[in-house]
């Protein structure tokens, strides 16, 4: 697999040799692209997404820590900003690695690159906001037809801290023929979350039970807690075919995020303003409850994405 870092050290992409490719953003460690052995985006990036390091991606896979959303009632991370600073803040390429089968085996190559952040490379502002010592190691692993994102945090302190994550991923929604009349979210259906609980953040955070298939017919923004095992695969259709099959390792919550027309219409940096018809936020998190680190812990959440055709 050839790795390859821009000319303004911005932005590091990889290909296999069987095509598939990744490109990812040093700022904020964030995978902007995924494409499959046919260059086929599955991510969604806003047109208008800020890519310059202003603000966060709007797109591609954001990383929420140590905060999701914003919690004023915890003292600790009440002055951070939305979702915390890992997506806003510049991580370092730690290097690749590749796996290959046995020799003479069919190549089923994937390529893992890792990136760091820890609390001396914050900047002081924000150091000041959340004053831990702490260490992430990004790994993302593309393989022919799965991408994977792990993070680790460890405490690096001699104090305990409360920590939430999050992996915002934006998935994007296309069927594959395009002469179905339906060419988007109105196709979709998400299973996997049968019988779970959640939070539903468009009624009053109020709590209930998915009872069969979810369909997104408005904005949805709901903070799942599946109480089946975190390998049983969330899945999205599109027009009853497997689009993406999404599995989680020690990430308890499943939040779906669709913004819909006025949500879209209201984000400056959501372009185009019915792009919300092509994208689905499946976001695998440890964000019900605070995950509590002692020092020298370390917590490890994961999720891996299939491709589903
Ligand atoms: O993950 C869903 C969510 O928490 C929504 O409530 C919405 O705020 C979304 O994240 C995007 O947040 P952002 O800070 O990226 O605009």
């Amino acid at each position: 697999p050839q790795v390859q870092f821009s000319d303004d050290n911005a932005r590091v992409s990889a290909v296999l040799p069987t095509g598939e490719s990744l490109e990812i953003l040093l700022y904020g460690a964030t995978v902007i692209s995924w494409k499959d052995k046919n260059g086929d985006e599955k991510l969604w990036l806003s047109d208008a997404a800020k890519l310059d390091g202003s603000k966060a991606v709007r797109g591609g896979i954001p990383l929420v820590f140590p905060v999701f959303g914003t919690a004023p009632d915890h003292a600790a991370t009440a002055k951070l900003p939305q979702h915390g600073f890992a997506r806003t803040s510049r991580w370092e390429f730690l290097g690749k690695s590749t796996s290959e089968s046995a020799p003479g085996q069919a190549a089923d190559l994937s390529v893992k690159l890792d990136f760091g952040l820890s609390s001396p490379s914050l900047d002081s502002e924000t150091q000041a906001k959340w004053p831990y010592s702490f260490n992430l190691i990004y790994s993302v692993t593309l393989s022919r037809e799965s991408l994977t994102t792990s993070l680790v945090v460890t405490n690096d302190d001699d104090k305990p801290f409360d920590c939430q994550v999050l992996l915002h991923t934006y998935l994007r929604v296309k069927l594959t023929n395009p002469s179905t009349p339906q060419k988007d979210i109105a196709n979709v259906e998400i299973t996997g979350l049968s019988s779970a609980s959640y939070v539903d953040k468009v009624d009053g955070a109020t709590t209930k039970t998915q009872s069969s298939a979810l369909t997104i017919t408005g904005e949805t923004d709901r903070v799942y807690t599946p109480s089946t095992p975190p390998s049983d695969p969330v899945t999205v259709l599109e027009g009853g075919k497997t689009a993406f099959t999404v599995v989680r390792d020690n990430l308890s919550n499943v939040v779906v995020w669709n913004p819909w027309t006025d949500k879209a219409a209201g984000m400056a940096d959501f372009a185009p303003k019915d792009g919300f018809k092509n994208m689905l936020c499946v976001e695998p998190g440890a964000v019900g409850t605070w995950q509590t680190l002692e020092p020298g812990d370390a917590f490890e959440g994961a999720q891996t994405i299939g491709i589903g055709y």
